[in-house]
């Protein structure tokens, strides 16, 4: 098949779902073409059945907004005639699936037919679709795609739930290339870079917006420090970073706390971490989790949206209510406190992982495009 890609390229979940899954479906055979404003993140190897379209938005001085939707849709247009493609898969319904539409319209008025696939990630929905500003347009994008993922099953729930939606949604979780995280060739002296052979590691890694809860990161491991020997791995850039950093200069634990920024080490990083925490507000899947658990880390978590179809309580982590440290301290210690539990809880936590493996979820993407395609023909 000849498969158009559309996401958000940034460091983010949504933007690393899409680039890994084109990169497995050239990897099986097609033709995929990625078109956005800049080249995925972790689209490092172009092939000749990958390819990259940047959507260029030229400034114009009268515009106080410029229209990234209109050159979206101008280039899927062109992109779908030069190259052929069959059939798109759009991450993000705002703005992706609404200038997916457009681009669709203009097509059929030349004859050609563009079957639309958007895989709905979250923020999306949770927390910007819904909001007034936007719903309708969201709602409209949403009902007039061909085919609709959610990445969890509370993703779903939660667009049934806030949307008016007439379409069939499919749940296509997250998925993970095992391979990478297997660690094979680090060593044990690469671990004394981060820490003492007696401190644990506690990681956490995000795009640092106040829906991760980042304070609550400081909170927990600031808690675990006062009981044994620590260092927090802190992993990522974003809007909380200063406050973050001011908040461990005033709780006197900035010695214990090493800030990566933007890492292209985190395979690295999570080789040698003993916990890993994700205390966000809110979270459709939590692929950073499943990173960790597939790296053999144990994850203590918010216990919201679609965090417990993969972090599971009292085996691979445990799961607490938004916001209460003191649990999130007690699960912690409980784990990092005795050897042969922690050994357990990792083991367990590279087994979960396993469920997510892109070998068992590409191939569901695969059939939403053949279905998809083989619909679009009768109509
Ligand atoms: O929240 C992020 O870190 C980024 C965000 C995104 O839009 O890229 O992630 C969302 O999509 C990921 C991939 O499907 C999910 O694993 C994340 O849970 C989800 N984030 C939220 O729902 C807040």
């Amino acid at each position: 098949m000849k498969i158009g890609i559309v996401c958000y390229p940034t460091f983010g979940g949504s933007g690393v779902v899409a680039t890994e899954l084109g990169l497995e479906l050239s990897k099986r055979g097609h033709e995929v073409h990625f078109i956005t404003y800049k080249q995925p993140v972790r689209l490092e190897l172009l092939s000749n059945r990958v390819h990259y379209h940047e959507v260029n938005v030229p400034e114009y001085p009268l515009f106080h907004y410029q229209p990234y939707e209109l050159a979206l849709s101008s280039k899927l247009v062109d992109m779908v005639k030069l190259h052929k493609i069959e059939i798109l898969h759009v991450h993000y319904a705002i703005p992706h699936a609404y200038a997916a539409y457009m681009a669709k319209k203009m097509l059929q008025e030349e004859g050609i037919y563009l079957p639309i696939v958007t895989t709905l990630h979250g923020t999306d929905i949770t927390l910007v679709g819904s909001h007034p500003f936007y719903k309708s347009a969201v709602t409209f994008s949403i009902n007039k795609s061909d085919a609709v993922t959610a990445v969890s099953q509370s993703l779903k729930d939660d667009t049934l739930r806030l949307f008016d939606i007439k379409n069939e949604i499919s749940v296509v979780s997250n998925f993970i290339d095992l391979e990478k995280y297997k660690h094979e060739g680090f060593t044990d002296c690469q671990r004394g870079i981060m820490a003492k052979d007696d401190e644990k590691i506690i990681t956490h890694i995000s795009n640092l917006r106040p829906v991760k809860r980042v304070h609550d990161v400081i909170s927990v491991f600031y808690n675990i420090q006062k009981e044994m020997p620590a260092k927090l791995m802190f992993i990522g850039e974003g809007p909380e970073k200063e406050k973050v950093e001011q908040k461990c200069r005033e709780l006197g634990i900035s010695n214990k706390v090493v800030f990566f920024g933007k890492s292209n080490e985190i395979d690295k990083i999570l080789c040698f971490s003993d916990l890993f925490l994700l205390p966000s507000q809110t979270e459709s899947f939590g692929l950073a989790a499943l990173e960790a658990m597939a790296s053999g880390v144990p994850v203590i978590s918010s216990n919201t949206g679609g965090i417990p179809e993969v972090n599971i309580h009292g085996i691979s982590g445990y799961l607490s209510n938004v916001g209460d440290i003191d649990d999130m301290t007690k699960n912690a210690l409980h784990i990092l406190g005795n050897e042969n539990r922690l050994k357990t809880f990792k083991a367990n936590a590279r087994n979960e992982s396993l469920k997510f493996d892109l070998h068992k979820i590409v191939p569901q993407y695969e059939s939403i495009y053949e279905d998809t395609l083989a619909k679009c023909m009768v109509l």
